[in-house]
């Protein structure tokens, strides 16, 4: 192991984190004895889940299906009813007799097939169907046709309904319902699609995963406030999934042959078809991912399937943003660059410490982030008056903005609710509210309050036609206070820590305290990465011996067992919200829906209950927080926003973050998946908490994590309440790791920005895997542990301690693909399917370019804003075939309809480097150099636009073919873009 310069051994560090934060965060509810809430009132019913009960029915075998009847065609199309072929089964709810078909072709690219119940309209208050206002349904184009399409349906009663989705190109079955039967009840709906063998499938979130999805899982989606256990459901929900396919062509016949891509061969010719499924519902879901086939239950809503056709993973995610979710939200540039945060920065004067240990050590930094610390009893929109008081936070930010930097604080989703009777106790954030009346209720009218951090507290209620002005009035009040810059949306699953509204008839009680805060006694964290015992014998040691200690401490002597409360029966015509009778596998306690989170039957404005639309709360809360962001800026700035819980289109105005992942080797490898998860969702702004949030982390995990994120969209570290510090500066090594891999991401930004600018303006992705950059090479198909930014740039992190190399492999080099490592600039000498070894010793991460790409660069500073005051430089790496290309946007960075704008487009060519732009954004700054990777002669001269450059800037490395070419300042005086140019050799 590398030296553990472990600079917290270093007192002058000491008091930024350690001892400081910890007293200051328990004075604050000590004030006066404090009500707790008792454990008990966090645990709710414990059920089994029906896919572990081997006594729950199987709708398959109990229920009738549908017969069709009346079919109507029309050019787009054709309509059917559906009839009840049987007795009803009433398996998990009421079935419905009547069903209603709508098979539409919407575009040549897209399918949308509807069942839902012939006879329900807005009246039927037992009946949700997802919302149109919440999220829009796609639409037809105005020249589709049946005949056009890439798809086409086909339909049979025997033995009862089921339908086949068929890509025409190819004649695959991509959707195929024989041999199941539809169940279509009030509280569950299930339909099983066969799929072929070794199928690969992507998407289904959100979900800690590996990238393709597990051919026997069960993936359930119920937005919920849980540390990221693996495979259970946390905080989104995308119905959402890419399947692909390869083939081997057959060009005589025309015919194509499956290929498993386990028995596929890097260096041979394939073919494949992607195409997207997007369930469009709102309800508690579950997809069973079996060994060739998939099925889907929800707890209500309908049936509302959207086919993508693709055929490429490319063109399915735009597809899929451009018809249905709706295109990214254009990030600000700065919000590229790095972000620190933490649980426990109790005050403004630490924040100050922090920042100016980054610009101590030259560590780039844009982002300082407050976590909860910074309200006063934890209540949103109030800060603290003595930690984070409001004219001390005035001079800070003034500072911090005028050193080039920004702020962002945390927003929960609960409001506290003061106790009535105290008007010591009052707050304005919930008189507004209440006086608006715009709070989620009880089915009885009354208040529905649940408790989270600052006691009992309430919860917007989003169909409440005032809300999001409501919402927006507390932000524009409180950004007159606090200059922020950006807000960071958690809670919103919404989570909640008792059953039901458990602070009815209790508010003389408030402010309450309710849980133990990491790092209270009974509830310190012990925790280290997986290999510390190795690393550091002696106090992984300690640890483990406090750890032991305060288990046996707060073990408790009574041996509980556990009762499970039975199935609930469907009683015909009778929605159970709070108990359906069918159990998700919800991760939750016992499965209870109403675990650590505001229970189903808590009553909106219009009637919907939580059940119906529990997963869209997140969703909600960041439209409501982008549209209060353009108040907040009078639409003169972009919101940047990252939310906790999203649903399908949120990526329209937030980005996301992981959350609570673990200071561990494994969750920093799910990382990569999750990120190319997000990607699919049209959310590309997504980055994890580096170095891990939950447990102390240690210097190589912190190091390799610091590393890997700088790759990622969204590049912040932040951790725990009570966990040792992790900044990037507490470790000399990480010091320097941290700081390689910010020089490179620094240096490609306006790559980054571009990729960006794509994405929000095509539905292109940001960060990708392999496969779907490589679509004809099936043996790339399930690789999560590399990862390419955009199309240029390949990333190969160290995922395991204890190593200096790592395995990876270079897609496309049996068919032309040239990678340069980044470092030496050199090609790679790689064989196609080789998991080739890479030297990759701590402090180093492999990144390579791929042969082909042009990368628009400027210099690294320590902010983005003095990172783009410097000169242009361009990374043009040749092809095998000796061209590359590439583009860069530029325009101010923040305005959401920027007055000027500039493309440029770069290509190159055996002897030249070629830039042209389109644009009036006026790009001061000049082009230093050019440096063209895989160039095989020595050139004699070289000119710009026909002017000689000086023979002493040029050189050229026959060895590592690299030709440079400097000094190009003086010629590109007006801006590097100024005019168009040729380079010449
Ligand atoms: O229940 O605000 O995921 O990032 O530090 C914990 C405290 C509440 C959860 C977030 C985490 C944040 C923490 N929050």
């Amino acid at each position: 192991m590398v030296g553990l310069t472990h600079l917290l051994a270093k007192a002058w560090l000491l008091p930024l984190v350690y001892g400081a934060s910890q007293s200051v965060i328990y004075s604050t509810s000590a004030a006066r004895p404090q009500f707790t809430i008792p454990a008990s009132a966090e645990t709710g019913a414990q059920l089994i889940a029906n896919i572990d009960d081997p006594q729950a029915v199987n709708a398959q075998s109990v229920c009738p299906g549908y017969k069709a009847s009346n079919v109507q065609r029309s050019s787009r199309g054709f309509t059917a009813d559906l009839n009840l072929a049987g007795e009803p089964c009433n398996a998990y709810g009421t079935d419905v007799d009547s069903l209603t078909l709508t098979v539409e072709y919407q575009d040549s690219d897209r399918l949308n097939i509807q069942i839902l119940p012939t006879y329900i309209d807005a009246s039927n208050a037992s009946w949700y169907l997802l919302s149109e206002s919440i999220v829009p349904r796609p639409q037809a184009s105005l020249n589709a046709s049946v005949s056009q399409s890439d798809f086409q349906v086909s339909w049979s009663n025997e033995p009862s309904f089921n339908f086949k989705v068929i890509r025409k190109a190819t004649g695959d079955v991509l959707f195929d319902t024989e041999g199941s039967v539809l169940v279509y009840e009030d509280q569950f709906i299930e339909f099983v699609t066969a799929l072929p063998e070794e199928y690969n499938l992507y998407g289904l979130g959100e979900h800690i995963t590996q990238l393709r999805l597990l051919r026997d899982a069960t993936l359930t989606m119920w937005a919920s406030d849980d540390g990221t256990p693996i495979d259970g459901n946390i905080y989104g929900q995308h119905p959402f999934y890419l399947d692909t396919r390869y083939f081997k062509a057959n060009e005589k016949n025309g015919t194509y042959t499956p290929v498993k891509s386990s028995e596929a061969n890097a260096s041979q010719e394939y073919v494949s078809y992607s195409h997207g499924v997007f369930l469009r519902n709102s309800h508690g879901l579950e997809v069973l991912l079996r060994s060739q086939n998939l099925t889907w239950r929800t707890l209500g809503g309908g049936i509302d399937l959207t086919f993508y056709s693709g055929p490429t993973q490319a063109d399915v995610t735009k597809q899929y943003q451009l018809s249905t979710v709706g295109l990214p939200t254009m990030q600000a540039y700065h919000t590229l660059g790095f972000h620190q945060c933490r649980w426990g920065y109790t005050n403004w004067s630490e924040l100050a410490d922090v920042v100016s240990t980054f610009e101590k050590f030259e560590i780039p930094l844009e982002y300082i982030w407050s976590d909860i610390d910074y309200m006063l009893e934890y209540r949103n929109f109030e800060n603290d008056p003595n930690r984070f008081s409001y004219s001390e936070g005035e001079e800070f930010l003034s500072q911090l903005h005028d050193s080039g930097r920004h702020y962002v604080p945390i927003v929960d989703a609960a409001i506290y609710i003061p106790d009535p009777n105290n008007a010591s106790d009052a707050y304005e954030t919930y008189s507004r509210g209440a006086a608006e009346d715009i709070f989620l209720k009880n089915p009885d009218g009354s208040l529905y309050i649940g408790a989270v951090w600052p006691g009992y507290t309430v919860f917007p209620d989003w169909h409440h036609p005032k809300a999001v002005d409501y919402w927006t009035n507390e932000l524009v009040i409180w950004s007159k206070k606090v200059a922020f810059d950006g807000i960071w949306c958690d809670m919103n699953e919404v989570s909640s820590f008792c059953i039901g509204s458990c602070g009815s008839g209790n508010l003389s009680l408030n402010p309450v305290s309710g849980t133990t805060l990491p790092g209270a006694p009974g509830n310190i964290i012990f925790d280290y990465p997986e290999a510390f015992n190795i690393t550091n014998a002696t106090e992984a040691a300690s640890a483990s011996a406090g750890a032991a200690s305060q288990a046996a401490a707060t073990a408790t002597t009574t041996s509980t067992s556990v009762s499970y409360l039975s199935r609930t029966e469907p009683t015909p015509g009778v929605r159970n919200v709070e108990y359906p009778p069918y159990v998700i596998n919800n991760v939750q306690d016992g499965h209870d829906l109403s675990a650590h989170a505001v229970t189903p039957n808590a009553t909106h404005a219009d009637g919907v209950q939580e059940y119906d639309v529990h997963s869209l709360f997140g969703h909600q809360e960041l439209n409501a927080t982008y549209q209060a962001l353009l108040e907040v800026w009078s639409g003169q700035r972009r919101p940047f926003i990252i939310g906790r819980s999203t649903f399908a289109g949120s990526g329209k105005w937030a980005g996301h973050w992981g959350g609570d992942n673990y200071s561990k080797w494994w969750s920093m490898y799910f990382s990569i998946s999750q990120a190319l998860s997000f990607s699919l969702f049209g959310i590309p702004m997504f980055g994890s908490d580096s170095c891990g949030f939950t447990g102390n982390t240690d210097e190589e995990l912190c190091n390799r994590w610091m590393q890997l994120s700088a790759f990622f969209p969204f590049y912040r570290n932040h951790n725990e309440l009570s966990t040792i510090p992790q900044e990037p500066y507490r470790w000399a090594s990480v010091i320097d790791a941290t700081k390689s891999a910010m020089k490179i991401r620094y240096a490609i930004l306006p790559y980054f920005y571009t990729l960006f600018d794509l994405a929000h303006t095509t539905g292109s992705i940001v960060l990708r895997a392999l496969a779907w950059e490589f679509p004809n090479d099936p043996t790339l198909a399930a690789i999560d542990t590399q990862f390419l930014v955009g199309p240029s740039i390949m990333v190969i992190p160290v995922l395991e301690p204890l190593v200096d190399t790592v395995k990876g492999v270079f897609p496309g080099v049996g068919h032309g693909e040239v990678w340069y490592d980044w470092y030496t600039q050199t090609a790679v000498d790689a064989k196609p399917g080789v998991n080739t070894t890479i030297s990759a010793p701590l402090g180093h991460i492999p990144v390579y370019v791929r042969g082909g790409s042009i990368l628009p660069m400027q210099e690294p500073a320590l902010t983005t804003r003095d990172a783009r005051k410097t000169p242009w430089a361009l990374l043009a790496a040749l092809g095998s075939n000796e061209t590359a290309a590439g583009q860069v946007y530029i325009d101010d960075g923040q305005s959401i309809y920027p007055s000027a704008t500039l493309h440029v487009d770069f290509t190159a060519s055996r002897s030249r480097v070629q830039a042209s732009a389109r644009g009036t954004w006026k790009e001061r700054n000049p082009l230093a150099n050019v440096t063209v990777l895989g160039v095989d002669a020595q050139p004699s001269a070289v000119t710009l636009n026909g002017q000689e450059v000086s023979s002493e800037s040029v050189s050229y490395n026959s060895t590592s073919q690299v030709l440079f070419v400097g000094g190009l300042q003086n010629l590109t005086r007006g801006g590097a873009w100024a005019e168009n140019w040729v380079l010449e050799w």
